[in-house]
């Protein structure tokens, strides 16, 4: 870690004259958000970004974080640099692909197993590039980074979208593709939309039964899924100062669930007991002596409207618990509504499953209020209805709660402890259940509920609250039920009421662990081979794609236009396709199959107009690839929503579809697109949506004079001879378009280095 320290001291040292300039150069107080994005630019970009006129900027971020899901593809990517070393620390963590099925010991042995020919491959990559890298078992990438990377005022990328939960600890922490990590690994800048500034006033305290999840269940309610796009949300105020700073986490993790760049809160006592709590004092104590520049100017807080684009204020005192879903998480409901919301939509009351744990909600803090409710179920003869499971977020966590008696809590009431990993949070999770098509609820403590999200089932409502929260429903087993105010009936037939949640925020008797499973690589990797099997079914090495033409794209058939919600999960499927995360080809197999067909209402049924039969999405492309026919795919509102997995744009890609034009883009798929060589546009008129039509071959003129802010034309032609055409909109930089033009950024990259 002493690496950190002198990487953390350089960031630290750059402050003064960073915000000094900045100040000057803007003439006004600068808000923490603005203070860390300043400090972070490359060098000679500075004027461009003070002036906020210029759409992107080159920033230099101090890490990158990616899990073993999305590291793989990242990594390939990688190895065709060709640098022999990252060129910033650098860390991988495997964590989504160990499926929950049985128990912690059981299931991690199972994916050590099947899962070998992956960690091998990340193991080795890592040792031979300079690369960090946690085991499968050590926890969930966003914990372990809690617990040892994240610092204030900082700035980092992770391949994952809930990256942003270093915010807790005051770090500007951003979810993106691969290839932008590839390329921060390669030593180039990574470059940014100048966001948006939101403000969330926090005011008053937390108490009784209300938690940090509460802040975001309602932030989240109040700004939706599309209202963070283009912004980093910034929360300030006495009750910002008074949660912990793993409860900071939390807000900043399910940011990603407004679509937010990221989210963050200053530096502050909490966060320095959190960093003495995790060995690192030596960091405490640098943020400390500039602690003035870790968090926004004194002005800008007293009058937060000059200074954001948008201010929300939350008195944490009045704030009720929330229960958010169903199949979208900004659907909020406080307690106080939620069981008629339940009646009046015929929600199914019965609650099967209540799932706690998650890179979202994993913290001492937050097992210790789950568990204070958990031993209630026990001390006042309750019996738990519904099955309960428990995903701590890190071995760390793990081992302390273990050793502080909290598992075993669990487990009185029936609980099982899963791997400390994703399990069911990404799908990988082997539900048990009788009748896969009755109508069920679920409740968790995680961040996304989209449709079959947890266990593949589209008859599966899934709700979204804190852990404490989906303690005691799960021991009511009944969604209708109020912890705050509703009774329940024990074994021996008394009105028993579930007391307040109590929690410690850090360990009274500290942290502890045996192993963390960190291995660190070796200090010379150029003797490491890395060996990927042809006749892997999992890795396969990446083709470069081809090149743009030159030319209009004419004549493209519609593969399909996909009608609502369209997130990731619906474009690349998690759950059991995550295996094949390192291999494009066979993943390419999931490409849009939880899509709905707009004209047929339909999942995976789309019409081949070379056969005019209805086929699934992926072979139905696979023939337009093999008849050299180019297709296009047109969606909804913020389309790509949801993770940052760039199979959703490489799949496409791979399998000849050339353009996506939607209503609206979701941040980190649209810049995905872009590093893919896709063609990412969107409906100036999005009425213009319902023109499309089914048998239509569309045309994409005036790529020739393909510029930054101007707009490309779309032509319709439909089946009966008549035309329809009209302008759409891009937000392709001069760079991007080289990325367009060249097939992709990475082959940019390649050619530089072979020059
Ligand atoms: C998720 O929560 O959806 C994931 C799985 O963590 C993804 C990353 C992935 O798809 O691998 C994310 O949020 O970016
Ligand atoms: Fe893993 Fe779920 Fe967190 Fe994504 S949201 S990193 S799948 S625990």
């Amino acid at each position: 870690m002493a690496f950190d320290l002198d990487m953390i001291k350089k960031v630290y040292d750059r402050y003064s004259s960073r915000i000094d300039a900045a100040r000057q150069a803007t003439g006004k107080p600068l808000t923490l958000t603005e203070k860390i994005l300043y400090a972070h630019l490359t060098e000679g970009n500075a004027k461009a970004a003070y002036q906020r006129g210029v759409d992107y900027v080159d920033f230099a971020p101090d890490r990158v974080a990616m899990q073993d899901a999305t590291a793989q593809m990242a990594l390939l990517q990688f190895m065709q640099a060709g640098r022999p070393q990252v060129a910033v620390p650098s860390t991988v963590h495997c964590d989504h692909l160990i499926q929950a099925k049985i128990g912690a010991v059981e299931d991690l042995n199972t994916a050590k197993d099947i899962n070998s020919e992956v960690y091998d491959f990340l193991s080795s990559v890592s040792d031979k590039y300079g690369l960090g890298f946690w085991k499968p078992g050590a926890g969930i990438i966003h914990q372990v980074v809690l617990e040892n990377y994240a610092f204030p005022g900082g700035m980092m990328i992770g391949t994952d979208s809930h990256t942003p939960n270093a915010g807790g600890l005051g770090m500007i922490a951003i979810g993106v593709g691969g290839a932008d990590a590839c390329d921060v690994m390669a030593g180039l800048p990574w470059e940014l939309k100048f966001p948006k500034l939101i403000g969330v006033h926090l005011t008053g305290k937390l108490s009784g039964w209300a938690s940090a999840k509460d802040v975001i269940l309602k932030v989240a309610g109040i700004l939706t899924v599309k209202g963070g796009t283009g912004a980093i949300v910034e929360y300030f105020g006495e009750g910002a100062r008074s949660l912990s700073a793993t409860g900071k986490g939390t807000i900043c993790n399910m940011g990603a669930e407004i679509g937010a760049t990221t989210s963050i809160f200053g530096y502050d006592e909490k966060m320095a007991a959190y960093l003495r709590g995790t060995q690192r004092a030596d960091i405490a104590d640098l943020a400390d002596a500039v602690a003035t520049h870790l968090t926004g100017d004194d002005e800008v807080y007293s009058s937060p409207e000059q200074y954001f684009d948008q201010v929300i204020e939350i008195n944490l005192s009045e704030l009720e618990p929330h229960v958010n879903g169903p199949f979208t998480p900004d659907l909020a409901w406080p307690i106080s509504k939620f069981a008629t919301a339940v009646r009046e939509n015929g929600w199914p009351t019965a609650l099967e499953v209540g799932l706690i744990g998650s890179c979202t909600n994993s913290s001492y803090e937050d097992i210790s209020r789950a568990a204070s409710i958990a031993k209630q179920a026990t001390d006042k003869g309750l019996k738990t209805k519904a099955e309960y499971t428990v995903t701590p977020g890190s071995e760390l966590v793990r081992y302390t709660v273990e050793r502080d008696g909290y598992l075993n809590t669990f487990e009185q009431i029936g609980g099982v402890v899963l791997a400390n990993a994703c399990g069911p949070c990404i799908g990988q999770w082997s539900r048990h259940t009788d009748d896969p098509t009755r109508k069920n609820s679920i409740i968790t403590s995680f961040n996304r509920n989209f449709a079959k999200r947890q266990d593949g089932n589209p008859n599966t409502h899934a709700f979204v609250a804190s852990p404490e929260i989906v303690t005691a429903f799960a021991i009511a087993g009944d969604l209708t039920f109020n912890p705050l105010t509703d009774t329940l009936t024990n074994e021996a037939g008394e009105q028993v009421m579930l007391d307040e949640p109590l929690g410690i925020e850090l360990p009274i008797k500290g942290f502890a662990v045996e192993d963390a499973g960190y291995q660190a690589p070796a200090e010379d990797g150029s003797a490491v081979e890395v060996l990927v099997s042809p006749t892997s079914s999992r890795l396969q090495l990446l083709d470069p794609f081809a090149a743009w033409e030159g030319t209009d794209i004419k004549g493209l058939r519609l593969l399909i236009k996909a009608k609502g919600k369209c997130t990731t999960d619906h474009i690349s499927m998690a759950g059991p396709w995550l295996k094949f995360r390192g291999h494009l080809d066979n993943i390419s197999n999931n490409m849009l199959i939880g899509a709905i067909n707009y004209f047929n209402n339909t999942a995976d049924s789309v019409k081949n107009e070379l056969t005019g039969e209805y086929g699934p999405v992926p072979a139905t492309q696979r023939d337009y690839k093999a008849n050299g026919i180019g297709s296009i795919v047109v969606g909804d509102e913020n389309y790509g929503e949801g993770s940052s997995r760039e199979h959703a744009a490489m799949e496409p890609r791979h399998l000849g579809v050339r353009a996506i034009l939607v209503k609206s883009f979701a941040r980190i798929h649209e810049t995905n697109l872009k590093k893919q060589g896709m063609l990412g546009i969107t409906f100036d008129n999005v009425a213009d949506y319902d023109k499309v039509q089914e048998d239509d071959k569309i045309d994409i003129v005036g790529l020739t004079e393909f510029a930054p802010g101007k707009q490309l034309t779309v032509v319709l032609h439909h089946a009966d001879g008549t035309e329809d055409s009209f302008p759409v909109n891009h937000t392709y930089n001069a760079q991007q378009i080289e990325w367009f033009k060249a097939g992709g950024a990475l082959n940019i990259i390649r050619r530089q280095q072979h020059a």
